[in-house]
């Protein structure tokens, strides 16, 4: 398996993270990066790559021009109106005021383009959010070109990011990025399954009322969970998209055996969609030990997440997401795409 990594994903390091209240350091990490890294060459996974600039084409052929603009220059704006802390969205166009005027203040602009309080924007984020989908780029157009798989060292992560809206760690949406240059490449169909613990709301958005891709999420029920508006079982696309999201809301708690029930019903549909691609927003959140997250699938467990995947036997592009138990982020990473690579 073909593997994609770039340092410069590492140039967001957030000092903040709204959590529970207080300012904490963000669970979503440049270590990460190291330690998912560390372990795929230690098990010997494939070979490590630095992926080229794509540029913003395949960004723009997803998001909106003035969101991408926006996040370009948030920190410099943020910096020159004098703020003192990181930039952190404390107002939105909510149900009751108008949501079709973009302010001109940056803190205006930032809850316009948020979607959740979490994600503090700092230097280099904008740098490591074109670095991460260049890796996702890479990885993809590699399977595409060799119908081998890869993985994609993604960070920041992406399936939260909508068309015009951050959050939840995400800034652009690396899966839904692969997903239309694999389209834009001549496949006329492919699947996004998302393992990830939270509900992918951006890359579902994205592709709502489409036909050529197929969304496909397990996550925590939504009544209990981040991101809280998105991911109910009744929620299965529109227009030409009809059919063409699939949500599978789980309940917190919820261990390997019924987790790997929604996963076996999402792979018969996967199955009979006739999909040329499949891109695996692989968050590995829904682990034990994950100190935001709720499920409880064991390290072990996802060993057999990866054989259960390579049973599909289409050409596979693995996508970073979550998982913030940092100890253990890297065997279990390496533990799905060694179960995949084994069948
Ligand atoms: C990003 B990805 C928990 C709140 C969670 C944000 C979670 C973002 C997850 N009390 N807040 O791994 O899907
Ligand atoms: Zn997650």
């Amino acid at each position: 398996m073909r593997l994609y990594h770039s340092e410069t994903t590492k140039s967001r390091r957030a000092r903040t993270e709204l959590h529970d209240g207080a300012l904490v350091t963000p669970f979503e990490c440049p270590e990460r990066v190291d330690l998912v890294l560390a372990a795929l060459r230690e098990r010997g996974l494939g070979e490590v790559q630095a992926p080229r600039a794509f540029g913003l084409d395949p960004v723009l052929a997803i998001h909106d021009r003035g969101y991408v603009e926006f996040l370009s220059r948030c920190w410099d704006d943020w910096v020159a109106a004098g703020m003192v802390g990181e930039a952190i969205p404390n107002v939105w166009p909510a149900r009751t005021m108008r949501g079709d005027r973009i302010p001109d203040h940056v803190e205006g602009r930032l809850g316009y383009y948020a979607l959740a309080a979490e994600t503090s924007i700092c230097a280099g984020t904008f740098e490591a959010a074109m670095a991460s989908k260049d890796v996702a780029l890479a990885a993809v157009d590699h399977v595409l070109a060799s119908g081998e798989p890869a993985f994609g060292l993604c960070r920041p992560p992406g399936h939260h990011a909508a068309t015009d809206q951050f959050g939840g760690y995400c800034f652009f949406n690396n899966a839904a990025i692969a997903a239309q240059w694999a389209l834009d490449a001549g496949r006329i169909r492919v699947a996004i399954l998302d393992v990830d613990f939270h509900h992918g709301n951006g890359t579902q958005q994205i592709f709502y009322a489409r036909d050529d891709v197929l969304f496909l999420s397990l996550h925590g029920d939504p009544r209990h969970c981040f991101p809280y508006f998105l991911g109910h079982a009744d929620e299965h696309g529109e227009e030409a998209g009809e059919g063409f999201t699939v949500n599978y809301p789980l309940p917190p708690g919820t261990g390997y055996e019924a987790w790997g029930e929604a996963l076996e019903d999402a792979l018969a549909r996967i199955r009979a969609a006739d999909c040329e691609l499949l891109v695996v927003s692989l968050g590995v959140d829904t682990f034990e030990g994950d100190p935001i997250s709720a499920f409880t699938l064991a390290s072990g467990d996802f060993l057999d997440v990866g054989r259960r995947l390579a049973s599909l036997s289409l050409p596979t592009v693995f996508l970073l997401e979550g998982g913030y138990a940092v100890a253990e982020i890297g065997a279990n990473v390496a533990n799905v795409l060694e179960g995949f690579g084994r069948v």
